[in-house]
C-alpha cells in the first residue's frame, strides 16, 4: 500500500547548498514539523488498513547509551551500493518495487518456506528495539527498528542438525537498481578493478543467527522501512559492522559449509568475515578506535562488540 505523500522539512531544496553540519543542526529544529508530517501520513495509512502492524510495542530490554538519532539523517545518509556508492540513495530508489515480496528459506531445513512478507507481518507480532548501528566507515547512529528476531523466521523452516551457517541474499534487479547495471567497474582497496559480485550476500554462524539480538526489520521510527533503509525486510546485527546487516532480503539458506560474504570476498582487507565491532583492530586506511555520530558530529570511543558484549561475547570465547 502506498503511503500518502507529505513533503518533509528536510526535503526543502536549499539543503543542496547547505554545508552538512549546518544542515543537520537545522534539521533538529525541523524535527517537530517532520514528526507531525509522519504522524499524518501514518494516520491515513492506518485508517485504510486497520490491521497495520505499526507502531509496534517497544521492547524495553534493549537500552541505548546515547539519544536516538534524528530520522532525517538515518533515512538520507545510507549505504546501499545496488543504487549508488554515494550516500544519497533516497534519490534513486523510485523504481525499486518492494511489493509484493517473497522470501525463500531453503537449504538444510526440514520445511523449506516461501513466505509472503505481507502475510508474515501479521502472523508474527512485531516489536520495536532501539539499537546502536556502527558502519565500518567509522560513523554511527542509534535507530528504533521494528521487526522480529531472525530466530523466529529460521524456526519456521525447522533447521536440520547439520545446519551450521545462515546465508542471506539480496535482490538482483538491474532495471530497478541503477548500480547493478553493467558495465561499471570499481577500484578496490587492493588496487584491482572488478565489478561487484551482485546480488549482495551475507552470512552468520547458526549461533549468531539464533542469538536474541539478531533481528530482521520491516520498520523504522514506528512505520514501514523506506526503500533506502532496506525495505521490505533487512537484517540488523548491532554488534557487527553495518555491512553485515544485509538489506532487502529475498533468500535465506541454511548451509553446513561456511558461505562467503560480499565484502569479505570483494575486498577482504578491513572487511573481516565476522566483522565484530572492535576498537583495537584498525581498518587498513583508518582507525576504528572512535566513531562519529551522523546527526550531531559527536565523536565517541568505539566499544568492543558495539557495547553488546553481554549478549554475544560468549560466542567468540575460546573454550
Ligand atoms: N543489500 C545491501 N545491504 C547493505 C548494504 C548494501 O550496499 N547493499 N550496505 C551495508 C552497509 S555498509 C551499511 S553501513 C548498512 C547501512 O544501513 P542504513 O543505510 O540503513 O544505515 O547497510 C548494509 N546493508
Ligand atoms: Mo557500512
Amino acid at each position: 500500500m502506498a503511503a500518502i505523500r507529505v513533503p518533509r522539512g528536510w526535503e526543502f531544496p536549499e539543503r543542496e547548498a547547505t554545508p552538512e553540519h549546518v544542515y543537520w543542526n537545522r534539521r533538529r529544529f525541523l524535527t517537530t514539523l517532520g514528526t507531525a508530517a509522519i504522524g499524518a501520513s501514518g494516520f491515513f495509512r492506518h485508517a485504510a488498513a486497520a490491521d497495520s502492524p505499526f507502531p509496534a510495542k517497544r521492547n524495553p530490554k534493549y537500552q541505548l547509551d546515547r539519544p536516538i538519532t534524528a530520522e532525517g539523517p538515518v533515512t538520507h545518509y545510507n549505504n546501499f551500493y545496488e543504487f549508488t556508492e554515494k550516500k544519497e540513495v533516497w534519490k534513486l530508489v523510485d523504481r525499486f518495487k518492494t511489493e509484493p515480496w517473497t522470501i525463500k528459506i531453503s537449504g538444510r531445513v526440514e520445511k523449506p518456506q516461501t513466505l509472503d512478507l505481507d502475510k508474515l507481518r501479521h502472523w508474527i507480532p512485531l516489536e520495536e528495539r532501539l539499537y546502536r548501528h556502527r558502519c565500518v566507515e567509522a560513523w554511527a547512529m542509534a535507530v528504533p527498528w521494528t521487526g522480529i528476531p531472525l530466530k523466529a523466521l529460521i524456526e519456521l523452516a525447522e533447521p536440520k542438525a547439520d545446519a551450521r551457517y545462515v546465508r542471506l541474499v539480496s535482490f538482483f534487479r538491474p532495471n530497478q537498481a541503477p548500480n547493478q547495471k553493467e558495465p561499471q567497474w570499481t577500484e578496490t582497496e587492493q588496487g584491482s578493478r572488478k565489478w561487484y559480485p551482485w546480488p549482495y550476500y551475507e552470512a552468520l554462524t547458526m549461533a549468531e543467527a539464533m542469538n536474541e539480538l539478531t533481528f530482521v526489520a520491516t520498520g523504522i521510527y514506528g512505520h514501514e522501512l523506506p526503500k533506502q533503509n532496506g525495505a521490505p525486510l533487512r537484517l540488523v546485527v548491532p554488534w557487527k559492522y553495518g555491512f553485515k546487516s544485509i538489506k532487502s532480503i529475498v533468500r535465506i539458506e541454511l548451509t553446513s559449509k561456511k558461505p562467503g560474504t560480499f565484502w569479505n570476498d570483494f575486498a577482504p582487507l578491513g572487511n573481516d568475515w565476522f566483522a565484530n565491532v572492535n576498537p583495537a583492530i584498525p581498518h587498513p586506511e583508518w582507525s576504528q578506535a572512535t566513531e562519529k555520530l551522523i546527526d550531531t558530529g559527536e565523536v565517541r570511543p568505539t566499544v568492543l562488540y558495539n557495547g553488546y558484549g553481554s549478549f554475544v561475547a560468549h560466542l567468540y570465547e575460546k573454550g
